[in-house]
């Protein structure tokens, strides 16, 4: 029996893990009490590191379809099938006709940071679509205009900060998310222990929501309204700082007096104008929002309000407010101020813009129904289940059934890759390397951490690296060497740059001096080197290097989060863009709705902390005890319907209809049902006995693919006018 480090892919927290390995199997995964970052915690899923691992139902060899039946196939016939499948529509159709969808596990392997990029640039299409447009995308475009960076999104200093307002997260149930930070509930007590603030605004009553000192239930899909009643108290009553821009933002502000938004989003003036008092007398503060703030109508309005708020409260870049980490692959010093464009080209049916070179996942469909030139007729799936988790994805199941070609890089046969021609494996995580990319530009402190390999790669097992390398020498059509040629890059710009510790070398030589036994790990070796922290090739003596990594099986601790916003801005003015064009155009959208009328249930979603979106239901350890697939309702909803607690209820939306168990609780408010999301197993051709057991039904049968935040292009997955009644 051996012990193995390695960080967990499953969620965002990224926790130290310390794997018990036995005859050559996980056979037990622990928190390691000695990780920099996590010290010690997991969470049930982490547990089940090696059950995960030992799944019967995973897909161990590539696999090929014809008709109904799939055979296993070696690699090389995998990949030849790839070529003949893939090649010939680009010559046919022109590369329009391919398109690719990333999903959400590519931003926990290194496969998925390194090489996903290169593969969708590879495919030379337009049709790029991944997991961000029914997630953060809102997130990225309001970071985009105020910083000129889609990647600069600041966190909430949790461990210093004294007062911590919430909206639409449930970290205590999904670890965090576009703020990694393991112990998320640990570190929700530690700030009330100190003596700080925690207020939560959710229309449901949450784990995260029954830690805080205050909970404010709210209408789905209302936030905006209730930022900018903030916003409108910060300037009405002479506690907004006034940096350029300012004058704007009260502007857009006027219309939105916490008396005139009140009844629009459920929460009281006096408890708008209390957030704003207490945000800005608070000795430090941090406003943090997630999925339940970004997946609705005004998604990027309100990313931008919170941000907004941060800026005027004068916490944004301090400790204990909201402040941007520093990567241990990023380099430090500022940057080109290249600025953010949006909309730079325009999707073909639907007409809708690009973002960050992405189309909106729930047009996907339209691509592929929608004849014409530039039909998609091709598709590459890599780690996604598209059809359990965009609106419309039932849909979206009909048309990959109707595709010339598909191949789905992952290891499951479920709802989405049911439908490919070839699906290639991944091994599992402790037969991969690990190092965060994604979610080092995210976490609440600096560190640097990487995890070797916990075991050899099997027999007939290849790296997820050189699977997605392999693909996108074949969706080039070219044989170039994608690393080299991206090293190459890198090293002669660091060489040209004054600024650079390299300045003035050889890049041959600097590349001949990279270590690791891969081209992805020469690749992770040159960003540790020319990072921050690294050791500049030598120049910085005891600074950072793969080597450095391979030491400190634990992780190198980097300190907490310091200012750093001089750095950050990419704008073209230098300056943070306050009140973006793009941003006081949408508002009068949003003016417009305070009128609506609201009336009818509004359906949410949730998460629950033994599920990962659409992905591990397939565990017996994660899905044991009662049906969590349940319609939550409040009993006054419930009675006025004569709904029964557990008893059936059909749920009825513009979209679809789903039968689902009724849960009767509090825990929601009236008005508002809530279904979870990633459920709706069982179906044919997908191998999964687990999951098939307790399949639940999808959510996203009810979501309505029509209705986007316009700017991001984002799904809108929470504030669905949905009926029910009893079965
Ligand atoms: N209604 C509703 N819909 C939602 C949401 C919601 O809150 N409500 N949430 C949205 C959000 S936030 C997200 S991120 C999306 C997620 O949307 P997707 O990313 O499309 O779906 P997942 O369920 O995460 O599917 C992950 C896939 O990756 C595979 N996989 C797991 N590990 C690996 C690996 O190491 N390598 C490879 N190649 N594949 C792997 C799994 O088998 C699975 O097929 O769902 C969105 N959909
Ligand atoms: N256990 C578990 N952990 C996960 C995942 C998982 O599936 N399961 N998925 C991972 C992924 S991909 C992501 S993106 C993150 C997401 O992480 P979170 O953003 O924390 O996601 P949720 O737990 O869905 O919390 C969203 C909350 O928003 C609330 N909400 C819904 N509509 C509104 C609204 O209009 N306004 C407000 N203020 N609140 C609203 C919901 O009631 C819910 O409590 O979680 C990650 N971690
Ligand atoms: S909290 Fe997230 S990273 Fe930590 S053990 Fe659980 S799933 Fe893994
Ligand atoms: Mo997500």
């Amino acid at each position: 029996m051996t012990t193995a480090y390695r960080i967990c892919p499953f969620c965002e927290a990224t926790c130290g893990l310390e794997l018990t390995i036995t005859d050559g199997r996980v056979t037990g995964a622990r928190g390691d009490r000695d990780d920099v970052f996590s010290h010690g915690f997991i969470c049930p899923k982490g547990a089940t590191f090696g059950e995960l691992e030992a799944d019967p139902d995973r897909v161990r060899a590539p696999m090929v379809r014809t008709g109904e039946d799939w055979r296993e196939v070696t690699w090389e016939e995998a990949f030849a099938t790839v070529e003949r499948g893939l090649t010939p529509v680009a010559g046919r159709h022109g590369r329009q006709a391919l398109a690719i969808y990333l999903g959400n596990p590519n931003v926990h392997t290194l496969a998925g940071g390194l090489y996903a990029p290169a593969l969708a640039k590879a495919l030379g299409t337009t049709n790029v679509y991944s997991a961000s447009t029914v997630d953060q995308m809102p997130k990225h475009v309001s970071s985009g205009l105020l910083f000129g960076d889609p990647l600069a999104i600041p966190v909430p200093d949790l461990d210093r900060t004294s007062y911590l307002l919430i909206l639409g997260a449930n970290p205590v149930d999904s670890n965090g998310s576009l703020c990694t930070a393991a112990d998320f509930p640990g570190k929700l007590k530690a700030l009330r222990g100190r003596g700080g603030t925690l207020v939560v605004v959710d229309p449901r009553r949450t784990r995260t929501a029954r830690l805080a000192d205050r909970h404010l239930g709210i209408r789905p899909g209302t936030d905006a309204y209730l930022l900018f009643g903030v916003v409108h108290t910060l300037f009405d009553e002479g506690l907004a700082a006034r940096p350029e821009g300012a004058d704007d933002v009260e502007r857009l502000a006027r219309d939105f007096a916490p008396e005139r938004v009140a009844e629009a989003c459920g929460v009281a003036a006096p408890e708008i104008r209390r957030l704003a008092r207490e945000l800005a007398a608070a000795p430090s503060a941090a406003v943090y929002a997630r999925i339940g703030t970004s997946t609705v109508e005004f998604g990027t309005l309100t990313s931008w309000l919170v941000d907004v708020v941060n800026i005027l409260t004068g916490n944004l870049d301090r400790p204990g407010g909201a402040m941007f980490p520093l990567a241990p692959h990023r380099a430090a010093g500022p940057r080109p101020r290249r600025g953010f464009a949006l909309g730079r080209w325009h999707s073909r049916v639907r007409g809708l813009p690009e973002v960050r070179g992405e189309l909106p996942a729930t047009t996907l469909v339209d691509e592929i129904v929608t004849p014409g030139d530039g039909q998609v007729r091709a598709l590459v799936t890599v780690a996604g289940n598209p059809v359990l988790s965009t609106p419309g994805g039932d849909r979206l199941g009909d048309a990959l059934a109707g595709l010339e070609f598909m191949v789905s890089v992952d290891p499951y046969l479920n709802e989405t890759t049911r439908h490919a021609h070839v699906i290639l494996p991944p091994p599992p995580p402790s037969r991969s390397g690990h190092y965060d990319i994604a979610f080092a530009d995210l976490a609440v402190r600096n560190t640097a951490r990487y995890s070797p390999p916990a075991l050899p790669l099997r027999e007939g097992e290849l790296d997820e690296c050189v699977i997605l390398a392999r693909l996108t020498r074949i969706a080039s059509g070219q044989d170039t060497d994608v690393d080299e040629s991206i090293m190459t890059r890198l090293l002669g710009t660091a060489a040209a740059d004054p600024a650079s510790p390299v300045h003035g070398k050889d890049p041959a030589d600097l590349l001949a001096s990279l270590t690791g036994d891969s081209p992805a790990l020469r690749r992770l070796d040159l960003m540790l080197r020319l990072g921050a922290y690294g050791d500049g090739f030598g120049a910085v003596p005891g600074g950072l290097s793969l080597e450095a990594l391979l030491r400190a099986p634990h992780g190198i601790d980097l300190g907490p989060l310091r200012p750093r916003l001089a750095d950050v801005l990419r704008t073209p003015s230098g300056t943070i863009e306050l009140c973006p064009p793009p941003i006081a155009e949408d508002v009068p959208r949003l003016r417009s709705g305070l009128a609506a009328r609201r009336a009818g249930l509004v359906l949410i979603g949730r998460r629950h902390l033994r599920s990962n979106n659409s992905w591990m239901h397939n565990l017996p350890g994660l899905v044991r005890g009662s049906n969590r697939c349940t319609l939550q309702v409040h009993p006054d909803d419930a009675g006025r319907l004569g709904l029964t607690d557990a008893g059936t209820a059909e749920v009825v939306s513009e979209s679809g209809a789903v039968e689902a168990e009724v849960e009767i609780t509090d825990e929601v408010m009236p008005g508002v049902v809530s279904l979870p999301h990633g459920w709706g197993h069982g179906r044919p051709g997908t191998r999964g006995s687990v999951a098939a057991a307790h399949a639940g039904v999808s959510a996203n049968t009810l979501t309505d693919p029509r209705v986007l935040d316009p700017l991001s292009g984002n799904a809108v997955l929470n504030g669905i006018p949905v009926r029910v009644r009893p079965l």
